[in-house]
């Protein structure tokens, strides 16, 4: 028998059109119950309680992790899937000619029928969201209705949810719909749908990150883009850092890379022990994505739309990344690493040698050592295994997190995977070239998307898989912000990932680019000069601090050879 669906949501929902949304969607899906969550500890407890009892979640060993759990999603979703996102505009021009499009009738039909009567014997959970501080103009409401205790509980921690989201949205408030539904997790059957008209997504069939947690790539990234064309601000795939120099002055920096291309690394990196003696701190403002609007001087200013990290867990090690390792030590959803006999987990790269057993991330027994059919080691945790975790548990989380207006952006960074052809840092050298650059920019594909690992391809800004509207539109937006600035923030291309002709990596990377960091703040400040190539501004050694380093021999003049021949090849294919 189907539930009084509207006595089950009457005493917790004021808002006349959400109600009958809800009412909309819980008629279709038929769900046995509705639940409306309010952000509370005990809540929290129940969906814990519940997730144990379905077995979605597992708890971990409370001496070792405290509060901790572990999930598995199942093994054709575990990364998103971008052949299977949909922009949905009225138009297919509006999608532009790098999105996949679907007329929104279509979809919306497509959708329909594979959510109705999905949650028959199943919780519909309501979720009402803030992404940003609940009372900051910039912020954005969000509803997220789905039937996974697993994406209510990531919710709490990857953005802020409850009673203070329903009261910002009032009676008559606007909020993005966002709908997501299991289903059957049939790969078949997926579709992750965004309609831009209707400030609605539409997410079915998918259990994982980016596909089910749809304040992040969905909302912050894919329609808050749109909104932020519109409106007069910029949605952006980007971490925030702080600097904080010896003498106190700290200064913010933005930085665009692709997924699994160093965002959460750079956001909370350590500092090199000599540049730590100096008075350098770090302070984590964001670790993926930046929300960034003109400020009464003149320039950039950056929120976070986010509450919590969804990082790689993979090679996450005290070396690569300490502050990481403290923030995930408890309060933490792990997914598709490895489990231990003793409740607790592992995966490639952690500190602890591999265990002798363990279970992997498909719930097979798992040895070091172990080779599939194909010959090939077995890894125990999927490259694109996932922590779940408040930023407030980062250890140099900024005091400005919370900050309604968020902060002054000192230079933008843009990045990616090169083996090859772009230097360790180039300036640009002007807004418009930076935007070139991050234009331009390209990368070699990792486990974060299904796909080939390895094949190169341009993604700009890092925003390929995550622009809602027309590329070129969006290059047209950015030019458009710049020139409305008096002060925009200084644009550089970096590239940690270069190689020499063995396939080194020439560079340390992770707290070490800190140096690289500290020489584009001397360059904002109008300290140091640059060297001028054809390609933008580079540094001269001298202006860089290497001390306590040991690069080898040659490898700085290596790390910034601009190659005629390479480059005149790169612009060719630029032009694609
Ligand atoms: P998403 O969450 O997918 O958006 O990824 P992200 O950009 O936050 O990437 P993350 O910081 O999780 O890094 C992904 C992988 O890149 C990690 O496994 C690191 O080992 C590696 N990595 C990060 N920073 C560096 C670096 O400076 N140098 C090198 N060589 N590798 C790095
Ligand atoms: C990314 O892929 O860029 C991520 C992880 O940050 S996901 O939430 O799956 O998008
Ligand atoms: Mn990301």
């Amino acid at each position: 028998m189907t539930p009084n669906y509207v006595s089950l949501i009457e005493p917790f929902i004021s808002h006349s059109s959400l109600k009958d949304w809800i009412l909309e969607v819980a008629n279709l899906a038929q769900p046995d119950s509705i639940c409306v969550l309010n952000g509370s500890e005990s809540e929290k407890t129940r969906l814990e309680a519940e997730a144990l009892a379905s077995g979605e979640l597992v708890k971990l060993n409370p001496a070792v992790l405290p509060g901790c759990f572990y999930h598995r999603s199942s093994s054709n979703d575990v990364a998103r899937t971008e052949n299977l996102t949909y922009i949905c505009a009225q138009n297919q021009k509006d999608a532009g000619p790098t999105n996949n499009w679907m007329d929104p009738s279509e979809a919306y039909a497509k959708a329909v029928k594979i959510l109705a009567g999905s949650m028959r014997g199943r919780t519909l959970y309501v979720i009402p969201f803030s992404m940003g501080p609940v009372h900051s103009a910039f912020s954005k409401i969000g509803v997220e209705l789905t039937d996974s205790v697993y994406v209510a509980l990531n919710m709490r921690i990857m953005t802020r949810v409850g009673q203070a989201a329903l009261d910002r949205l009032g009676s008559d408030g606007v909020y993005t719909k966002c709908l997501h539904g299991k289903a059957d997790l049939d790969i078949n059957r997926r579709l992750v749908l965004h309609f831009p008209q209707d400030n609605a997504i539409w997410s079915v069939g998918s259990g994982y990150g980016g596909n089910a947690l749809l304040g992040k790539k969905c909302l912050a990234l894919r329609i808050a883009s749109a909104l932020g064309r519109k409106e007069g601000w910029m949605a952006e795939h980007m971490l925030i850092l702080g600097v904080e120099k010896p003498d106190g002055t700290k200064f913010y920096i933005a930085a665009a890379f692709p997924s699994a291309c160093g965002k959460t690394n750079l956001a909370m990196l350590t500092p090199p022990e000599t540049l730590r003696k100096k008075g350098y701190k770090i302070w984590t403002v964001g670790d993926d994505i930046a929300w960034l609007h003109i400020n009464e001087q003149g320039g950039l200013s950056a929120i976070n739309p986010e509450a919590g990290c969804f990082g790689v867990v993979s090679g996450t090690n005290s070396k690569s990344n300490i502050n990481a390792m403290r923030m995930i030590g408890k309060n933490t959803i792990f997914t598709n690493v490895a489990l231990k006999k003793d409740g607790t987990v592992w995966w490639e790269g952690h500190d602890d040698p591999a265990p002798d057993s363990a279970l992997d991330w498909k719930a097979e027994p798992w040895t070091p050592g172990l080779k599939g059919v194909d010959g090939k080691l077995v890894k125990a945790a999927h490259p694109n295994s996932r922590f779940t975790a408040s930023i407030r548990q980062c250890p140099c989380v900024s005091s400005e997190v919370d900050n309604e207006f968020g902060v002054p952006i000192s230079a933008i960074l843009f990045g990616g995977r090169r083996a090859g052809v772009a230097p360790l840092v180039m300036e640009s050298f002007s807004w418009n070239h930076g935007v070139y650059l991050g234009a331009t920019m390209a990368s070699e594909r990792t486990a974060a998307q299904t796909g080939n690992v390895g094949e190169v391809r341009r993604d700009p800004m890092a925003m390929l898989p995550f622009c809602g509207y027309n590329m070129g539109e969006y290059f047209e937006h950015w030019i458009n912000m710049g020139r409305k600035m008096q002060r925009p923030p200084r644009i550089y291309h970096v590239n940690w990932f270069r190689t020499d002709e063995k396939n080194n990596l020439l560079w340390p990377g992770f707290g070490e680019n800190l140096r690289i960091l500290e020489w584009i703040l001397q360059r904002c400040e109008g300290r140091v000069n640059a060297i001028e190539s054809p390609v933008g501004g580079l540094p001269k050694v001298k202006d860089v601090d290497l001390s306590g380093l040991n690069l080898g021999p040659g490898v700085w003049d290596q790390l910034f050879v601009v190659n005629k021949k390479e480059w005149l090849e790169e612009q060719r294919a630029q032009e694609e």
